[in-house]
């Protein structure tokens, strides 16, 4: 769109960020007959695939439910190459759907979000952004990702180092040579696992800072068997629809075995456990169904991770460092390809900063516990300040101008993770207490796209105007996602789930574990009356 055409626009609709979300919520407004924009910082469409250009970047959930559901020829047509897609390949499918549902008019590129304020008297939001150009609209989506605002810790001296800095969240579209170069990776959350045996190959040298050993299961990816893909296509609704029915809205391939890992004797464990990780990737927590709900059953797949990390790194020392003492899956389980036999490579080597933290950044490298690493480049896998970074970062001001960073000041408060009361029609996708970053996003990206514009429909068809949570829904709301939240093994760590990466965050768990029970919660509501909103 050009910037005269987009000129104090009045719209139905400002969706803010252009990547599955903002893609799909952009289509589904076109087919209501709204007027929409979206509103994106990156030069390009994607999100999350257009920002993280890593090298070895992948996604982690199969490449056949990693993609839109919602239209039969677009499923039938796109041809995925393999098991796990590249970030490259994601991308060229996003480009794809931004093309073929003819969206990019009403794209705005390289334009950031700046602030979005409910005029009380008009109803409407007034959403400025880096443009200079305001826009009106009746409502406000927040299609901002959940792992889009980027961590980079705040050490002494970071900004004197002398060499070159990356994040990889932020990677440069023409690449990064680090051929004869000594390299630094700071963090082994997923993007460190997959990043480093890439860069460790091309690398003179590459040390990483480990802060707290990660859990990781091999990916084996493979070409995709176009017999397998053409049974999937034969009938792909149900097979999706049946990962839906799963409570991380993925696993077709590998679904969950509805039988506990205590009832196991250790024969049968190994059995189990070999099978899921020569099939590979993140099914291996399904091989029993108590696995992310019981610390006990938990053990038994961190023990086998624990003897496959002790035989595939030779150097007994690096093993022991690189053997988690977590709980499996607490934090977000890695897949990888030769994320561990990369430290057997004589160019590697791994620091512990578990006591010792990074000290400081000087001009020539990284300080831990006084001795100085001597580096010419530093790679930030530091991840994100996750599921609220985005939002925190735009001055949202609902009802009384008051604003969403004073209202989520003791942690994120929503009813569904749709709606926050005091903030009409501003919906967000995929928000904190829903299942989100648990799930395959597009999943439930499409979940919440339908719902909401269902909402606007269902309002437009009664003659209202605005949707707002009530307070006390979303009081009952917060509970139960806790509630949920505890009977789970999510809070045995310092997760991003819980905001524990960032410094003076809220320690509050902000995914909603489960599925198949929260999607059924949303029909309820509706047809309930919408249950819990105030529409007016
Ligand atoms: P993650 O998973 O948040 O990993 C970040 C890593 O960076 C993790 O190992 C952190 O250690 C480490 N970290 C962060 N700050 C520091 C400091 N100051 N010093 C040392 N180490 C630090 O981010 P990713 O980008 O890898 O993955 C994010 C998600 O993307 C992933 O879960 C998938 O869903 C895809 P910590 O564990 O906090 O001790």
């Amino acid at each position: 769109m050009t910037s005269a055409a987009a000129a104090n626009r009045e719209l139905d609709v400002v969706i803010v960020g252009a990547g599955f979300a903002g893609l799909y919520m952009l289509h589904r407004a076109h087919e209501l007959g709204l007027q929409a924009e979206a509103i994106e910082r990156g030069d390009g469409v994607g999100g999350t695939w257009y920002w993280n250009r890593y090298p070895g970047a992948r996604c982690d959930v199969p490449s056949m439910e990693y993609s839109f559901g919602f239209d039969h020829d677009l499923e039938q047509e796109w041809e995925w190459t393999e098991k796990y897609a590249t970030q490259s390949e994601i991308l060229s499918y996003i480009e794809h759907i931004a093309d073929r549902f003819n969206l990019r008019d009403d794209v705005t590129l390289s334009t950031t979000v700046e602030s979005c304020r409910f005029d009380e008297s008009s109803g409407r939001w007034s959403v400025a952004t880096s443009d200079g150009i305001d826009r009106c609209a009746r409502f406000v989506v927040m299609a901002t990702g959940c792992l889009s605002a980027a961590n980079v810790p705040d050490i002494e001296g970071r900004d004197g180092f002398g060499g070159r800095t990356f994040h990889t969240g932020r990677w440069p579209h023409e690449g990064v040579d680090f051929s004869g170069r000594r390299v630094a990776v700071i963090g082994t959350g997923s993007s460190a696992v997959q990043s480093i045996p890439f860069i460790a190959a091309e690398a003179d040298r590459l040390t990483v800072f480990q802060r707290t050993a990660t859990w990781a299961v091999p990916a084996h990816n493979e070409p995709l068997d176009p017999a397998v893909v053409a049974e999937i296509k034969a009938d792909y609704a149900a097979w999706r629809e049946t990962a839906r029915d799963s409570s991380s809205a993925f696993g077709g391939y590998y679904p969950r075995r509805e039988v506990s890992a205590l009832d196991a004797d250790d024969a049968e464990l190994a059995g189990q456990f070999d099978e899921r990780w020569e099939v590979g990737g993140l099914s291996f927590l399904r091989a029993y169904n108590d696995l992310l709900l019981d610390e006990q059953a938990n053990a038994t797949a961190a023990d086998y991770i624990r003897s496959k990390i002790a035989e595939l790194v030779h150097d007994p020392g690096t093993a022991a460092l690189l053997s988690p003492d977590t709980i499996v899956g607490c934090k977000r389980l890695c897949v990888d390809t030769d994320y561990y036999a990369t430290y057997n490579r004589p160019n590697v080597r791994l620091i512990d900063v578990s006591s010792d933290p990074v000290e400081r950044i000087d001009a020539t490298g990284i300080v831990v516990d006084g001795v100085v690493h001597a580096v010419d480049d530093i790679v930030f896998a530091t991840g994100f300040d996750a599921m609220t970074g985005a939002l925190d970062r735009i001055a949202i001001e609902g009802r009384g101008g008051r604003s969403l960073r004073d209202a989520w000041s003791a942690g994120p408060l929503t009813y569904l993770g749709l709606q926050i009361a005091g903030f009409p029609n501003l919906f967000t996708i995929t928000g904190p207490g829903s299942p989100s970053v648990l799930t395959n996003m597009i999943a439930s990206i499409e979940q919440h796209v339908e719902w909401i514009i269902d909402a606007i429909e269902t309002l437009d068809a009664g003659g209202m105007s605005t949707i707002e949570a009530s307070d006390e829904a979303q009081a009952q709301w917060v509970g139960h996602v806790n509630e949920v939240a505890n009977h789970t093994v999510f809070h045995g760590c310092s997760s991003w789930y819980l905001g524990a990466n960032v410094p003076g965050k809220p320690r509050v768990f902000m995914p909603l574990p489960g599925f198949p029970e929260y999607r059924a919660v949303c029909d309820e509501v509706v047809a309930d009356g919408y249950r819990g909103f105030v529409r007016t």
